[in-house]
């Protein structure tokens, strides 16, 4: 058994007593009430699910395992000459909660390495699905590998229980990340760049090795592990991570699950937005010839598209009440590599004012920009001008985070999720006996 594996199962034993302590001696203590509001509402700030992989905190945004991203970024082993750390640390600090040593990071990349080889049939599906949406060749190919699933068999056969299925989950998202950048990277290629296919090169890292793929210089690899780190996990109620979650808990095995999870990324209110700002952008920039454009000439812009009814892509958050910090990690990496391209300007310059404006607007809990108003950017750059592709790698990073959690999950056995709905009816009556309770004389 590898370290990682290792390390994890140990892990597990000494987690196991606290949640079912917190079940057996704990389990009618209330963590939360539900109004109206919020079951009609998106569910929003109902606390019902648990997670120990991050958390999010409104004001200071994510901590993977209680570390926050800049230290995520310093304490994380790095490739030799990177600036930024090994995805494969990450994933080993997500599962264990651990930083890891060179050598734990090592281990993680050599069984990414042995599992990293996609079947055959899985560009066959690529193939046939190339005049699609990169997200729908994403998620087919994904769940198209349901049948190399460890669990799934092994479930038929009765030979797993409650605790020990967390074991074939964890091989499965093994084999199932070593083949993500092969798999997305395969995507771009045949879709942009005529199938001219580059070979990956083992020695290489996950995120490294991707960029090789791709066929992008340095400092893509950097940006890639940083992009792949930010998007990992941002804790689990978020469309994709809660989706992933939910789908497992019937114990569909992680290619259902990631796939699935995917699928719920797509839309343009989560993963898409990236591709929404900098189409935003580039509408402006049309408009304005291509001149950077001043506070005033932004300003009208942005109250243009919220007059005709439109969100401002990037901005917002459905927990976020400030900046986000990987916002402001990605605009620290544009500071230093590419701080005169144009599209920067742009992005800086709508920074400057829709806080503002949006505060004015008064309709958007949190003026400040999201992940996404930045990342699009970047990838512009470096090359990589085929907004539809955007998602997919969004899609790379979530599978991090997610496929800990359902590790997590089943180890921790917990049970399918099931949350109850009321009708409209049910809601009015109990409306309408509150306020006669009201209305009543007191009796005494
Ligand atoms: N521009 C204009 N209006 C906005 C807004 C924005 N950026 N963000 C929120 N609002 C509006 C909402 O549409 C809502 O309006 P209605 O009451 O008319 O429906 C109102 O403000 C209240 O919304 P909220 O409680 O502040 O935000 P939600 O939790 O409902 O939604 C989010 C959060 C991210 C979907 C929303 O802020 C948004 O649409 N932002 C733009 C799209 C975006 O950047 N998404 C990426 C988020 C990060 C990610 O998941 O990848």
């Amino acid at each position: 058994m590898n370290k990682l594996k290792k390390t994890l199962a140990k892990k597990i034993e000494e987690w196991r007593p606290r949640t079912k302590r917190l079940l057996s001696e704990f389990g009618d203590v209330k963590i939360s009430d539900v109004t109206i509001a919020q079951a009609l509402g998106g569910i929003r700030g109902v606390k019902c699910l648990v997670t120990d992989i991050s958390y999010l905190d409104p004001y200071e945004g994510i901590r993977f395992r209680g570390y926050t991203i800049p230290e995520v970024l310093e304490l994380l082993p790095k490739p030799p000459g990177a600036e930024m750390p090994y995805v494969e640390g990450l994933f080993y600090l997500l599962l264990t909660g651990d930083i890891p040593t060179k050598n734990d990071v090592k281990e993680v990349h050599q069984e990414f390495v042995m599992r990293r080889n996609v079947p055959d049939y899985v560009y066959k599906v690529m193939d046939d699905l190339a005049d699609h949406h990169p997200m729908v060749m994403f998620s087919a190919a994904i769940v198209a590998m349901e049948k190399e699933s460890v669990f799934t068999p092994k479930y038929k056969k009765n030979e797993l229980d409650k605790y020990n299925m967390w074991d074939a989950y964890y091989e499965d998202s093994l084999n199932l990340l070593a083949k993500l950048p092969r798999i997305a990277s395969y995507i771009y290629r045949k879709k942009y760049r005529n199938g001219d296919i580059i070979v990956g090169d083992p020695k290489l890292d996950w995120g490294g090795d991707f960029a090789r793929m791709m066929g992008i210089d340095k400092p893509y690899d950097d940006l890639s592990r940083l992009y792949f780190i930010l998007h990992s996990d941002h804790e689990s109620g978020n469309v994709s991570a809660h989706t992933g979650h939910l789908v497992a808990s019937a114990l569909s095995d992680v290619y259902y699950s990631i796939s699935s999870m995917i699928n719920g990324l797509a839309g343009p209110l989560h993963g898409l937005a990236n591709e929404m700002v900098l189409r935003w952008i580039q509408g402006v920039m049309k408009k304005m010839d291509n001149k950077v454009p001043t506070h005033e000439e932004m300003r009208k812009f942005v109250w243009d598209t919220l007059k005709s009814g439109q969100v401002i892509p990037g901005y917002g958050h459905a927990v976020l009440r400030r900046t986000d910090p990987r916002y402001m990690a990605q605009r620290e990496f544009c500071l230093k590599h590419l701080p005169n391209d144009p599209i920067f300007q742009y992005v800086n310059v709508l920074y400057e004012v829709a806080p503002d404006i949006l505060k004015e607007h008064g309709k958007a809990k949190n003026p400040w920009p999201n992940v996404d108003a930045q990342s699009g950017v970047i990838q512009w750059h470096y090359g990589v001008r085929e907004y539809d592709f955007y998602t997919v790698l969004f899609g790379m990073g979530r599978s991090l985070g997610v496929l800990a959690n359902i590790i997590w999950d089943r180890a921790l056995g917990y049970p399918i999720e099931r949350p109850k709905s009321v009708t409209t009816q049910m809601l009015e009556d109990l409306v309408m006996q509150k306020e006669e309770e009201e209305k009543a004389p007191m009796t005494h």
